[in-house]
This record gives C-alpha cells, sequence and structure tokens, in this order.
C-alpha cells in the first residue's frame, strides 16, 4: 500500500494536489491522523506536530494544508488539510460555515479560524474564484471511537450540516474513526483483532446512524499517539483507509474534470 501511493498520479492532469478536508470534534484526533500517515511514509515516527490530551480547546487554530511525505524523499499530490476542532457551544470552536467555505475551496492555507465570526469576502485569506484544484476533494470525519457514545448532540448537528453541503457538493465523505486502542482492550492488546471486535462493530454502527455515511466508509484507525517506534499494524489499517480516500478522491476529481 505504501507502494501504491508513493506510485499515486492523479488521473486529471488539470489538478495537481488532491485536497483531503479533515474535519471533527476537539481533540478528535485530526492533527494525529496527518502525523501517523507521515511517519508511516517516512518509515519513523514523525514528530511534526504534539497533541495536548488534557486540551479542552482546540489545539489546532489555523487552516493548516499539510503535505503527504518530506522533503528528503519527495511529497506526493496529496494534501491533508487539518481545521480547528468543532466544539458544543456555539461561540467556540470551528463555525462550521467555514468548513463549508474551505470544502468550496474558497479558504487559503494558513487562515486562523475565528468561532465567532466565518471568513467573507473582505478576508485576506479569502479566494474570490476557487478552480477545481481549490477546492477539497474529500471530506474525511474524525470520530474518537472512546468518545461517540458521549458526543453531544449539538456537535453532531454541527458535522451534519458539513455533511449536507458536501452532499450538495457530491464530495465523497468518509470517517476515520480514531483511538480504537482507548475503546476496546480485545484490540488494545492486540491491533489485528479491531474486526474481530463487537465493541468496535458497535462504534462503527454508532457512527453510520450519527452521520448517515455508509459502513464501508467508515474505518476504525490507530493513530501513533505514545510510540517511538513504527508499528505494521498500526501502518495496516491506517493505508487501507487511506488509500480508499485516496482513490474516492481521485475519482471525484476526474468525474468534475472539465477536459
Ligand atoms: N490512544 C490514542 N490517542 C490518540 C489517538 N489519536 C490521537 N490521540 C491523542 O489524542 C489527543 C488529541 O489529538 P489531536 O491529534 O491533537 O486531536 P485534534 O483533533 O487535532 O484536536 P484539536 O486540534 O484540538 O481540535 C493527543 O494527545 C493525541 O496523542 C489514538 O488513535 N489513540
Ligand atoms: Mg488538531
Amino acid at each position: 500500500m505504501v507502494n501504491t501511493l508513493k506510485a499515486f498520479k492523479i488521473r486529471n492532469d488539470e489538478v495537481k494536489e488532491l485536497n483531503l478536508l479533515l474535519c471533527g470534534q476537539i481533540g478528535a484526533g485530526k492533527s494525529s491522523i496527518i502525523n501517523t500517515i507521515n511517519s508511516i511514509l517516512e518509515g519513523q515516527i514523525s514528530v511534526g506536530y504534539q497533541g495536548n490530551l488534557e486540551s479542552s480547546v482546540s489545539q489546532t487554530l489555523k487552516f493548516h494544508k499539510r503535505q503527504v511525505g518530506n522533503a528528503k524523499d519527495g511529497f506526493l499530490p496529496l494534501v491533508l488539510n487539518d481545521t480547528m476542532g468543532l466544539e458544543i457551544d456555539q461561540s467556540k470552536g470551528v463555525h462550521t460555515d467555514d468548513i463549508i467555505t474551505a470544502l468550496k475551496g474558497h479558504t487559503k492555507n494558513g487562515y486562523t479560524f475565528d468561532p465567532k465570526t466565518p471568513i467573507d469576502e473582505n478576508s485576506p485569506h479569502y479566494r474570490e474564484n476557487p478552480s477545481l484544484s481549490d477546492r477539497m476533494h474529500c471530506l474525511v470525519y474524525v470520530i474518537p471511537a472512546d468518545k461517540i457514545s458521549i458526543m453531544e448532540d449539538k456537535v453532531f448537528k454541527k458535522m451534519k450540516k458539513v455533511r449536507d453541503a458536501a452532499y450538495r457538493m457530491d464530495l465523497p465523505h468518509v470517517i476515520l474513526m480514531t483511538k480504537v486502542d482507548e475503546t476496546c482492550t480485545l484490540t488494545n492488546k492486540n491491533l489485528r483483532h479491531v474486526y474481530n471486535s463487537k465493541k468496535i462493530k458497535d462504534k462503527m454502527l454508532e457512527c453510520q446512524s450519527a452521520l448517515g455515511v455508509k459502513m464501508n466508509c467508515i474505518f476504525p484507525v490507530k493513530n501513533y499517539h505514545e510510540e517511538c517506534d513504527i508499528n505494521e499494524n498500526v501502518n495496516c489499517l491506517m493505508l487501507h483507509a487511506f488509500t480508499r480516500i485516496v482513490r474516492w478522491a481521485d475519482d471525484y476529481v476526474d468525474k468534475y474534470s472539465n477536459n
């Protein structure tokens, strides 16, 4: 799967990079996913970003475009766009309109999210006429398996608003269900049991009913968070999900090609 990714080329040559947008509750593991994917490709744990387990405010404040790969081995034509976390409170966390604007390609890299006021046309980070290349090509919800049962309706409501916008754009959307290690003891002992675990299956079903995403678009994953060494099982789960996300984003871009 690593080789498939490293050899990956976008079918539609009018687009140079596939844009994948990560969206979810604060502390869900969005930024950690980017680190995990880059660690896998590099073959060693990357510490590009460090999260804070105890934080009650979003650690990510900016719309942050992070290239997949590294300067030494080369970058892949894939960009993971990190966003600020969603919160229960209307005036806290990323504004849903900001996520929707970013999906449409209006938001430039480096924009600082303001929970109270979404971006408007006058912002220097607002792109007037986004092309297919500027748009997002897949929406990736990040949901922590250990928290889904206690996640507030208000957060799901915000996620559904984003989902409805993604539907209107015909955008593929998937769920990366993180923290499976925190959710199931069997899986924590051996990640290979993840698809045998009833507990994990139940959490996936909860994701499905909360957001209406099909089961084959929901992927249980574990991020690197405390380990110092690469682990094949962590890699396999994430790569299984990521290779599919890339394929679906490529299909989207191909479908909307102007050629
Ligand atoms: N056990 C475990 N911890 C994880 C996993 N993914 C992330 N974490 C931890 O959860 C915490 C939050 O992760 P982040 O990646 O910062 O989450 P985020 O969604 O980017 O959070 P904000 O930017 O604050 O919205 C960090 O301490 C991570 O180390 C996982 O799969 N398993
Ligand atoms: Mg973050």
